[in-house]
């Protein structure tokens, strides 16, 4: 039987396709607004994806249509400088992807696309990156290109700023290279995936705001902004500390020079209000980070709980990127059992995530039913909006 994707593309083109590139989204398990800093973060692979049915074509053209009649198909060249869409485009994360696997291989072949998405939008759980990383590997496999999966997620984390979000790079780097059955440590300059094995009967439960978060619109000021504030706030406390601002360019560089507690001690003399905020979020965060890492290494489900609700704290007070949906979705999750729930991804909208054991898991989920859906408006069927995530393999491009 067909796939609507290849049923789609034979409608569209007159041919099958010949190729499937897929990138799965990610939920971040903990390690949040940390990655621009330079931090170490903890997601996971899910299994909501993006794919792409694609057959390489003779000429550089990229023809694009999705199964959802929401976004209107796009044409455009392969080049290393492609005008872009109008703000707020879907097409824009494809040109982003193209232009960037371009210029880093110079590749000169386009193809035709289908492209089917499970991954909700806007929702902070990297659709945006799962679509540039799944269109990088339908240009390359056009091209007969195999780049790297680590190489092409530092690439694509770049790329994606074409949007005009300046993003830290986690998503990339677990789209492209996790590993089924593992949640994992990304570390930056240089990239690093470190898979981590989920244990068993850990279960991540993923319900959405139902409140959208658009990076490339409205949220974007609000990320682009934090983004500012925690570098304004580094770079007085480095004044501070009489360190050289050359060598300590990041959070990473300041927290290998000084302790957690002698970095927030140096804060609170030199920052206050918003910057002060900002700050604690991120070094707190950090710390939070390797906790958790040892946490679930050592199976301890409720200290990596216990760590996840430290963290949504500091995203709601000290980042203030949550909001009430959010807030009331945590509560409801713990009511129902979860050892920990937080916002995850950008906030300001989106999902949480929220860890039980697997025979709570039905509670939780029931909790969030009754005491979240039920009795506001939404369209299609209560798992687009709330699921438990599997810890899911990275992005792949394979012939059909
Ligand atoms: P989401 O929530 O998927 O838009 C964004 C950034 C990440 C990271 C998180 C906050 C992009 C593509 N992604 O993710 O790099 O900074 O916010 O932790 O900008």
């Amino acid at each position: 039987m067909q796939t609507i994707l290849e049923t789609t593309f034979g409608e569209r083109y007159g041919t099958p396709p010949t190729h499937l590139a897929r990138a799965p989204g990610r939920v971040n398990l903990i390690g949040e607004h940390i990655d621009y800093a330079g931090l170490p973060v903890f997601p996971m692979a899910i299994q909501r994806e993006v794919r792409i049915a694609f057959r390489p074509r003779e000429d550089g053209l990229v023809l694009a249509a999705t199964t959802d009649p929401a976004y209107a198909p796009c044409h455009f060249e392969v080049g290393r400088d492609i005008e872009a869409y109008e703000d707020g485009d879907w097409g824009n994360y494809l040109k982003a992807a193209v232009q960037g696997t371009v210029r880093a291989y110079g590749l000169e072949r386009g193809f035709d696309a289908v492209i089917q998405s499970t991954v909700p939008v806007a929702a902070g759980l990297s659709s945006s990156s799962a679509l540039v990383i799944a269109t990088a590997l339908a240009l390359s496999g056009s091209n007969d290109a195999e780049p790297d999966p680590i190489e092409l997620a530092e690439l694509m984390a770049d790329a994606e700023q074409y949007v005009g979000t300046r993003g830290g790079g986690m998503d990339q780097a677990i789209s492209s290279g996790g590993r089924a059955g593992c949640a994992a440590r990304v570390e930056f300059d240089p990239l690093r995936v470190e898979p981590v094995p989920v244990p068993t009967g850990w279960k991540f439960v993923v319900a959405h705001s139902l409140v959208q978060a658009h990076k490339s619109g409205g949220a974007r000021e609000g990320y682009n902004r934090r983004r500012a504030e925690t570098e304004e706030a580094l770079a007085r406390v480095v004044r501070h500390l009489e360190m050289r601002e050359t060598e300590v360019r990041s959070y990473r560089d300041l927290l290998q020079g000084t302790t957690s507690s002698d970095a927030l001690a140096a804060g609170e003399s030199c920052l206050e209000g918003d910057l002060l905020k900002r700050f604690r979020h991120v070094v707190t965060e950090g710390a939070r980070v390797v906790r958790a890492e040892a946490a679930m290494r050592g199976a301890s489900m409720d200290g990596f709980g216990m760590l996840m609700n430290g963290s949504h704290a500091s995203l709601a007070e000290d980042y203030e990127v949550s909001i009430p949906e959010l807030d009331d979705l945590v509560s409801l999750a713990r009511e129902g059992g979860a050892v920990g729930a937080r916002l995850t991804g950008a906030g300001m909208g989106g999902c949480i995530v929220a860890l039980a054991p697997e025979s709570t898991v039905g509670r939780v989920v029931d909790r969030l039913a009754g005491g979240f859906y039920s009795g506001r408006g939404w369209s299609g069927s209560l798992e687009d909006h709330m699921f438990v995530a599997e810890p899911s393999e990275g992005a792949s491009v394979a012939r059909m």
